[in-house]
């Protein structure tokens, strides 16, 4: 691991702008040519992680070395750069200044280098020679490109995993949930961790005879430390989600007497089934045992464990514990063989290979996320690779006396990662345990650590993008949300693996997690995770050398300050509403994650964070960004609205204003959303190089100026746009032809006609259409887009009748809202063959069931809201017979 830590630290330096590096430069080139030879032999180590004693003390020294030079240049850097500030000429960074107090600086820091450089010279040349004649190949990432796409086209991609022996194990626990006993009952679920008793109680939960039969349902996940209030709060929030119900407007603010109250009263009279996930003590269940009454209407509640001691406890009224067992020697074997052989004839071990199979299953004990992983690392590897791991592992205690067989098993995948996906996966556990971390965010933090290779033909994002599904196939980070076309969109750490790869973490420097308790003292790790705190955090040692600060505790309120060398800030949804003047000097800040915090605004001094990629102040209360915004000049993503209201409300989101300065970034690839004046209309077109533009309060009259705007974006793939407000038309027909590659298109805003370059949309898999109100029948046109998935009309149409009666063949999800005159809705056979849910709501004149819905035999669910009281009877009657199949139905009020 160490290995693959020097090589990140080689590549951020060899990144350095050398123009500013001016008086250093020699000292610095020297280091980095050093570096470079070193690097290549480095990246071959990396994989042979059985090195000796003496090589891992080496690869650790230079690793140390390393920190060290990389401390100084980025000190040097801030230095230089505050300078310049206080000169008042910040932004002629890229033309260097010469300035004789730094001078002494200058040389001061030459003179450190070329000692670092001396030392790790000195080391270099004998291990140079060993390890050019000893090379062993790993997983290098641009197998990890070529596999992702092969995979994301096998079936094996999409299923979920159905693991094995499950099936009997579900049926013991729903007989439980669904018999005749009428007192509230408890089903405990105990194991070991990695053993499946999350797996079993979701199996169970989301099963829809399951669901059925209770009045509401929830889910909590407890894990390690908790906050009881936090707990009835998401229970409350829970069951008014499983019934699609509002939730009490006082939620936020209710102390712990009015949670309860609520909950009690709510759940009077019933039927509910709770699943507590990952219980720890028994204090938990006495606290919210008051909450939970037993109605005598069959309730239930499943909780996981892994101790015996809180599935033994009694909660009151019927208890059950089902002890996981192990897996049978068979069942192990087939879910090894399903993970790893599956593109092998009839999904079977190769004769060859089988004892050695075997004996790999049999050291893991049984344990289903050991076999699991396993069975993925086997998937990736061919006959000779087979053999190279079998001669290489070292099964033996002695080889690595801390970890058990199981976490071994787990080491060997993780060993066996390239060394970028290495990082990535660390990174992960920066994360609180059971955290649910959203795609969009990990992958601009790998970036903005420098994790992310070039790729030839794909942008950091798309490769970033490969990383976490090469992540997820090889089982190291579970998958809890997908979008339409399969990916990813939300993840989690199994525990198992986050403590793993903290104790990584923490051993070589990579990154800590404070966990509250004591008073934090010293941090010797480069990046840190606040997850809890006592009080307020104060500094302490080890504060300058961080480069990550991630925050995930809402009661954080001020920063504590010593922190020089940042690149990543993230403080999502913190209590701050201030940030202190130190934040806006560092010079090394690519990524500033601001959003859910108390913000009011920014400073004009923003525009001295040179670098920053990212900037993020989502749901914020900043409504105007500061001038300075022009000046940050490798600002890729800005994102920026704010939710105001419910998104069937002409105007439920509020965009940001901007100086027009803004036009001169040049990297920005996302901006989202900005507040529109004639001025910035005309001036967005030299914005050639977005990919995701989103604009409110356009007018008809700047249609000219913004379709030729929009005409040059050729990169544009995702689009906004809203008008000033619900009279005002949006006129889009002077583009002449739309952005080839648009995917998403929002248009909100009176039409009089779609335009006529709707046609060439050939990309476009999400269409939103708001506040149309067309009066033309927009449906032949939307039925030409051959990739539509997702569809959302609302208020889009003023017709009578919505005839559906060709295309939509790849459309999986359609919303139709607030159609004030529709009574009716047809669609013909075969039409949208794989359409799994469909929404339609406030149509108040629609009083039958769209007719043809008996053809769409993959919808999985169908919500109805706001519907009149003829349709709702009609479901229940005479139309039953033609939503029978549909497994999820709801009615919504
Ligand atoms: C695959 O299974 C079928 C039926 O179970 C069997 O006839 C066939 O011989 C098997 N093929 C191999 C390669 O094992
Ligand atoms: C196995 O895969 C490795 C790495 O992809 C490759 O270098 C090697 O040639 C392959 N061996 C065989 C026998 O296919
Ligand atoms: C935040 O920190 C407090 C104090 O340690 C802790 O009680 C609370 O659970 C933490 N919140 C989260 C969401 O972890
Ligand atoms: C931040 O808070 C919002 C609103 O409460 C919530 O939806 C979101 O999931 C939170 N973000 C994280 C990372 O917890
Ligand atoms: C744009 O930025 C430049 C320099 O950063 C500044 O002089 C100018 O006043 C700014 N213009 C506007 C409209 O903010
Ligand atoms: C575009 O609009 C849709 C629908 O309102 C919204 O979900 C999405 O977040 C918006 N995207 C951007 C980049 O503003
Ligand atoms: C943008 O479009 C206009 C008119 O269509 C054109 O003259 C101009 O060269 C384009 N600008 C860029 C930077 O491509
Ligand atoms: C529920 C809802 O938002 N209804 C709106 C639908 O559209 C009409 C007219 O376009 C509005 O008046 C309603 O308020």
């Amino acid at each position: 691991m160490a290995t693959a830590i020097v090589n990140l630290l080689i590549n951020n330096i060899l990144s350095t702008e050398a123009s500013l590096l001016w008086g250093v430069g020699d000292a610095i080139d020297d280091l980095k040519d050093e570096l470079r030879s070193m690097q290549s032999f480095l990246i071959d180590a990396n994989t042979k992680e059985a090195e000796s004693e003496t090589e891992k003390t080496w690869v650790a020294n230079v690793r140390d070395r390393v920190y060290d030079a990389e401390d100084i240049i980025d000190e040097f850097m801030y230095h230089i750069n505050s300078q310049q500030i206080q000169e008042g000429c910040s932004w002629i960074l890229h033309h260097t200044i010469y300035f004789p107090k730094n001078l002494w600086v200058r040389h001061q820091t030459a003179t450190k280098i070329r000692k670092i450089n001396g030392i790790i010279k000195g080391d270099i040349p004998e291990r140079k020679q060993r390890y050019d004649s000893d090379r062993t190949k790993g997983t290098s990432s641009k197998d990890t490109q070529k596999r992702v796409v092969q995979h994301a086209e096998s079936s094996h991609f999409f299923k979920e995993d159905e693991l094995v022996g499950i099936k009997e194990k579900r049926q013991s626990i729903m007989t439980l949930l669904m018999d005749e006993e009428l007192h509230q009952t408890v089903i405990s679920i105990v194991g070991m961790a990695g053993s499946g008793k999350t797996t079993l109680a979701a199996n169970t939960y989301n099963n829809d005879d399951v669901k059925k039969v209770f009045d509401c349902c929830a889910w909590i996940t407890i894990s390690q430390s908790y906050e009881l209030e936090d707990i009835l709060r998401s229970l409350i929030e829970e069951f008014h989600e499983s019934r699609k119900e509002k939730n009490p407007a006082n939620l936020e603010t209710m102390n712990y007497r009015l949670l309860v109250k609520t909950l009690v009263n709510y759940l009077e009279n019933k039927r509910y089934l709770i699943v507590l996930d990952d219980v720890w003590d028994t204090n938990l269940l006495d606290e919210i045992k008051v909450s939970l009454q037993d109605s005598c209407v069959r309730s239930r509640i499943i909780l996981t464990t892994r101790k015996e001691d809180v599935a033994c406890y009694h909660l009151g009224g019927k208890h059950h514990i089902h002890y996981i067992q192990k897996l049978q020697k068979r069942e192990a074997w087939d879910l090894f063989c399903k993970k790893a052989f599956i593109n092998c004839p009839n999904g079977s071990c190769p004769l060859e290979l089988k004892s050695f199979a075997k004996e790999l299953v049999r050291k893991c004990d049984g344990l289903p996320l050991a076999i699991a992983t396993l069975g993925s690392l086997m998937y990736f590897k061919n006959m000779s690779q087979w053999n190279e791991i079998k001669n290489n592992v070292n099964w033996s205690p002695i080889n690595n006396p801390r970890l058990e067989g199981v976490e071994n098993i787990l080491m060997l995948s993780f060993n066996d990662l390239p060394y970028q996906l290495k990082h990535c996966f660390l990174y992960c556990s920066l994360f609180p345990e059971d955290h649910e971390i959203q795609r969009k965010r990990l992958i601009k933090l790998w970036m903005a650590e420098g994790f992310v290779e070039q790729v030839k033909g794909s942008t950091l994002e798309e490769v970033a993008d490969n990383y976490l599904v090469e992540l997820t196939f090889r089982n190291m980070l579970q998958v809890v949300e997908r979008n339409e076309f399969g990916r990813p969109k939300r993840c989690k750490m199994h525990d198992l693996l986050r403590e793993l790869a903290l104790s990584v973490s923490v051993k070589e420097k990579f990154g800590s997690v404070h966990d509250g308790g004591e008073e934090m003292k010293e941090c010797k790790a480069r990046r840190i995770s606040i997850n809890k705190i006592d009080g307020e955090l104060k500094s302490f040692m080890g504060m300058s050398k961080f480069r990550s600060f991630l925050v995930f505790n809402k009661s954080l309120k001020t920063l504590p300050s010593g922190s020089k060398m940042l690149r990543i800030l993230d403080l999502e949804n913190a209590s701050i509403n201030e940030l202190p003047d130190e934040v806006f000097k560092l010079f090394n800040l690519r990524y500033l994650n601001l959003r859910g915090t108390l913000l009011k605004k920014l400073p004009n001094s923003i525009g001295r964070l040179f670098n920053l990629q990212t900037l993020d102040i989502v749901n914020t209360q900043i409504e105007t960004l500061p001038r300075g915004i022009g000046q940050l000049q490798n600002l890729q993503y800005l994102i920026m609205y704010r939710y105001t209201g419910f998104s069937i409300d002409f105007s439920y989101y509020k965009a940001m204003q901007a100086p027009s300065n803004i036009t001169r970034l040049k990297n920005l690839q996302a901006l989202s959303s900005i507040e529109a004046n004639d001025d910035l209309i005309r001036q967005i077109r030299c914005m050639t190089q977005l990919t995701t533009f989103s604009i409110s309060n356009v007018k008809a009259a700047n249609e000219m100026d913004l379709c030729i705007s929009i005409q040059n974006m050729t990169r544009l793939r995702v689009l906004n746009i809203t008008v000033t407000n619900e009279e005002e038309t949006l006129r889009m027909d002077a583009l002449s032809s739309p952005p080839p590659n648009l995917r998403r298109l929002t248009l909100n805003g009176k039409l009089e006609k779609l335009p006529q370059w709707f046609h060439s949309l050939r990309s476009l898999t999400s269409l939103q259409l708001y506040w149309s109100r067309l009066e033309e029948d927009l449906l032949p046109h939307i039925a030409a887009l051959p990739n539509l998935g997702r569809l959302t009309l609302t208020n889009a149409y003023v017709g009578k009748q919505l005839y559906f009666n060709i295309g939509f063949h790849k459309l999986t999800r359609l919303r139709i809202r607030n159609f004030s005159q529709l009574n009716e809705i047809i669609i013909e056979k075969e039409v949208m063959p794989n359409l799994k849910s469909l929404y339609i709501g406030s149509c108040m004149e629609l009083k039958t069931v769209p007719k043809g819905i008996q053809y769409l035999q993959n919808l999985q669910e169908l919500y109805l809201q706001s519907i009149s009281v003829e349709l709702r009877m009609c479901i229940f009657g005479v139309d039953f017979p033609k939503v029978q199949h549909i497994p999820k139905a709801y009615i919504l009020k």
